[in-house]
């Protein structure tokens, strides 16, 4: 009973972990391809460079990614309507996403 338990736990984390690490790629991809110019990475969304699951804080751009330019918060796959954050000025440096979208500055961290 406890091997059957903890390879069904084992097998529930793997598929978890390996879903949530594509569907974030997935977005910086996305963001890559919308804007080639941005170098995403990261660092355009996350507080730390590297985040790691539990401590993947989203900076102001990423607040804004996912409140409202995402499309279908119950999609498996996340996508985003880029567009709708592009006016903005997600973390107050005087420049809107979009330019520094178009510049490779991070519109997430001043
Ligand atoms: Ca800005």
């Amino acid at each position: 009973m406890k091997k059957t338990t903890a390879a069904v736990l084992v097998a529930v984390l793997a598929v978890v972990l390996t879903g949530t690490g594509l569907a974030t790629m997935d977005m910086q991809k996305d963001l890559n391809a919308k804007y080639p110019t941005a170098k995403a990475k990261c660092a355009s969304c996350h507080v730390k460079a590297m985040a790691k699951k539990g401590d993947a804080e989203v900076n102001a751009f990423g607040k804004d990614m996912m409140a409202k330019a995402l499309v279908d918060p119950k999609a498996e796959k996340k996508t985003f309507d880029f567009t709708k954050i592009e006016a903005l000025d997600s973390d107050g440096d005087g420049q809107s996403n979009l330019d520094e979208l178009k510049a490779g500055t991070n519109p997430g961290a001043k």
